[in-house]
């Protein structure tokens, strides 16, 4: 009889189409989260466990990293990695796998879902019809506003954003964006002013990492500089947009509308947005399609199936 490799799952990947069945039929799983006590649990089932299962919702902080004598390789499903400690990995010699360019084309696609939606008033206007309000009164829903031939600012010219400017030519958009740096490799124009890149444009599109380095890049002064006419949209991380500022500039009418699929505490929703017209609220479903999730379920499997033969993961984080 072979005895199945032990690792640690942190959180249930209920959202992918089979990674919770098939990790438990090739593993023997301990399922973190399940447990009452975590650390209790650590120091029980730990010793031994060289592999951990996660996601971005669930993480692995140092704590977890460090209870885990003989840790050697982190496998996430999911391309963000910021709730992952990547330098207390690192400082251990622990391997961290992502799942990159399989998310990309439908986080893209949900991007402009959110744009569209917001611009042209989609769910103002679904809710219109289902509430019976369409041919028992007069009048309608607002008017919209035109998406094609705009000017788009994208936040993040990375493997997501770049797929976010390459829809934009076939909506006849002019692209710019902002990073750190300038790419040398894209004709886009670069702005390294996020302020002069939300006065420049028409909607702005968040595409950037999370985590600490970029928390709130998206502040009341770039809100403000997109202007009353403007359109936010986040599909990257909530907490890259100061939510509390983003509320108070729709309020104030200086901001024209927000597409949300990310938000700063997932999954509470300020109530603010809840009752706003000028928001468009989706539930962090960027990924979430059944042929994405599978690419991400099986590249997920497949680091942890590499780390246990060769030893090495296949898609580490840089
Ligand atoms: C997942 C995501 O829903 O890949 C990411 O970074 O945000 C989504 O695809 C997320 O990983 C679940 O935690």
């Amino acid at each position: 009889m072979t005895t199945k490799p032990r690792i640690i799952q942190v959180g249930s990947l209920a959202g992918s189409p089979s990674a919770n069945q098939t990790l438990a039929d090739r593993y023997d799983v301990v399922e973190l989260w399940k447990f009452p006590d975590r650390k209790a649990a650590l120091a029980e089932h730990g010793k031994g466990i060289t592999a951990i299962v996660t996601s971005a919702n669930f993480g692995a902080n140092a704590e977890l990293i460090n209870a885990l004598p003989d840790l050697k390789a982190i496998c996430s499903w999911g391309v963000g990695y910021e709730t992952i400690d990547v330098a207390a990995a690192q400082a251990r010699g622990v391997q961290v796998s992502n799942t990159p360019d399989v998310l990309t084309d439908c986080v893209a696609d949900l991007a402009w879902g959110l744009l569209i939606a917001a611009a042209r008033r989609m769910g103002q206007g679904e809710r219109f019809v289902r509430s019976g309000q369409w041919g028992q009164i007069h009048g309608s829903i607002p008017l919209g506003m035109r998406v094609s031939g705009k000017k788009l600012g994208i936040v993040g010219l990375g493997r997501i954003g770049d797929a976010i400017a390459k829809r934009g030519a076939g909506f006849d958009m002019q692209v710019r964006y902002h990073n750190r740096r300038k790419r040398d490799d894209v004709a886009y124009g670069y702005e390294a002013s996020l302020v002069e890149l939300a006065r420049w444009a028409d909607f702005l599109i968040v595409a950037t990492v999370g985590g600490a380095g970029t928390r709130h890049l998206v502040n009341q002064e770039v809100l403000e500089a997109l202007g009353p006419k403007g359109i936010v949209v986040n599909i990257a991380r909530g907490p890259v947009i100061d939510e509390t500022a983003l509320v108070a500039a729709l309020e104030a009418g200086k901001l024209g509308w927000a597409a949300l699929d990310v938000f700063e505490h997932e999954p509470k929703v300020p109530q603010a947005l809840l009752g706003s017209d000028q928001a468009v609220l989706l539930p962090h479903i960027g990924s979430a399609t059944l042929e994405t999730r599978q690419d991400m379920e099986d590249l997920m499997l497949e680091n942890l199936r590499a780390f246990f033969e060769t030893g090495r993961v296949v898609t580490p984080v840089e």
